[in-house]
């Protein structure tokens, strides 16, 4: 059993190596000048401690390893060589055995010192320069890491909704919550920007709970606020592979719905095809649990991941959300809009509800809706916006309707 002081004595080992990996990194990154006058006054202090001391035969002579170190770190195994050379001949023919008695030291003595002060410089430098690249990507991971998790906690992830619409009717039919960051020296940060990141760095945990909080919380203000929004009413939120991989999620859409008191029925969650693929066993099974609340499942992206049409059909999903990519080839290829009446046919068939994605422009939304897909998303109609600017639309949903009904014309 892992008792609480095995986990504080790990955390405490954790966050000394993690020192020490950053320092290692400093080090490397000291200018040339600095690090050689630090090298050359580290070797004379090393000396004049061993003299002072009593000689050769005192522990003094550890101070050799210093510079050896930090030359190895900073300039690599010839440098090394070069400093554990020096330093072999200062504690060797330069260093008495014993300063009172003046006695020199034997050969052999300072040979198989020098020896074993070459041998530490190799080593130090072969691992440097082997380790040193993946731990600088690593601790700016983490650095980034840390930073994710307390901008949720200081406000500056917060979410942008952009409507989705009804093609038939023009109603807004629902939203898709979508994750910024207001970084504040870097601006704002899209979400396909720092959510690999925080995928790899295993924050992703905090922002799809984040995400799905806020956003139940969001719609059920709404809801509440009285807005006309119609029964079937969804909001959308994108979930990744690693939380379907995790032992949480169900957890976690479950708590957000409990909190805001908004109904499993209001909210869709967007996997895309390539976060099935990793492990389809285990996506399936999880959103398998998901549905069972009563919450709907999205294919996001579809079409331009590593699809598998056999998959499509083993999915627990009941809608598919078609690629902007694929949208968009509906005036760059020939056969554009017979490639999306097709998937349109093949939800159809399978039982599911199409939304094309990144519809731009009113030829886009035209042939998208000829095709007989129910509902759409894309600049052309709105972009993701802040709440009160998408509650503020909600309030006058015609002036949407209108924009939609002469596109798809
Ligand atoms: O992968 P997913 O479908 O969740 O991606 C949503 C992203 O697509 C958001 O970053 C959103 O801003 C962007 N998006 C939404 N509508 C459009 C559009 O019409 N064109 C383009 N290029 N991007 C869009
Ligand atoms: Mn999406």
């Amino acid at each position: 059993m892992v008792t609480m002081r095995d986990r504080a004595r790990d955390e405490r080992a954790d966050r000394r190596w993690d020192r020490l990996r950053e320092r290692t990194v400093a080090v490397s990154d000291v200018e040339p000048g600095v690090a050689v006058f630090g090298v050359v006054a580290a070797l004379l202090v090393a000396w004049g401690i061993s003299y002072a001391t009593g000689g050769s035969r005192t522990a003094g002579l550890q101070l050799f390893y210093v510079p050896i170190v930090i030359v190895a770190v900073r300039f690599g195994w010839r440098a090394a060589l070069a400093v554990s050379v020096a330093a072999g001949l200062l504690c060797g023919p330069l260093l008495p055995l014993d300063v009172e008695d003046g006695t020199s030291q034997s050969l052999s003595n300072w040979v198989g010192r020098l020896v074993i002060f070459v041998l530490v410089g190799q080593v130090v430098s072969f691992f440097v320069r082997h380790s040193l690249p993946s731990l600088r990507t690593e601790i700016t991971a983490r650095r980034w890491s840390q930073e994710l998790v307390a901008a949720i906690e200081s406000g500056h992830i917060h979410l942008h909704y952009q409507p989705i619409v009804d093609l038939r009717t023009g109603a807004v039919a629902g939203v898709e919550a979508l994750a910024r960051w207001d970084h504040p020296t870097r601006g704002s940060i899209p979400p396909d920007e720092f959510i690999p990141m925080a995928e790899q760095t295993g924050s992703i945990g905090r922002i799809t709970d984040y995400v799905l909080r806020e956003a139940c919380a969001q719609t059920q203000a709404w809801r509440a606020e009285g807005l006309d929004l119609g029964p079937t009413f969804v909001a959308t939120a994108n979930i990744s592979a690693v939380d379907l991989c995790g032992p949480s999620l169900l957890d976690t859409v479950r708590d957000a719905l409990e909190r805001s008191g908004l109904p499993p029925a209001a909210l869709h969650l967007e996997v895309t095809e390539t976060a099935l693929v990793s492990d389809v066993r285990q996506a399936i099974a999880a959103l398998g649990e998901v549905r069972a609340l009563g919450v709907q499942v999205a294919i996001d992206d579809f079409g331009t991941g590593q699809s598998s049409l056999g998959l499509l059909a083993e999915l627990p999903a009941d809608i598919l959300k078609i690629d902007r990519q694929l949208v968009h080839h509906i005036q760059t290829h020939a056969r554009g809009p017979e490639l999306i009446g097709g998937i349109v046919a093949l939800a159809n068939a399978l039982g599911l509800d199409a939304i094309a994605e990144g519809i731009e422009t009113p030829e886009q939304a035209h042939a998208v809706a000829v095709t007989g897909c129910p509902f759409g998303q894309g600049y052309l109609f709105a972009r993701p916006m802040p709440p009160e600017d998408l509650a503020e639309l909600l309030r006058h949903p015609d002036v949407l309707a209108a924009s939609v009904l002469v596109h798809r014309a």
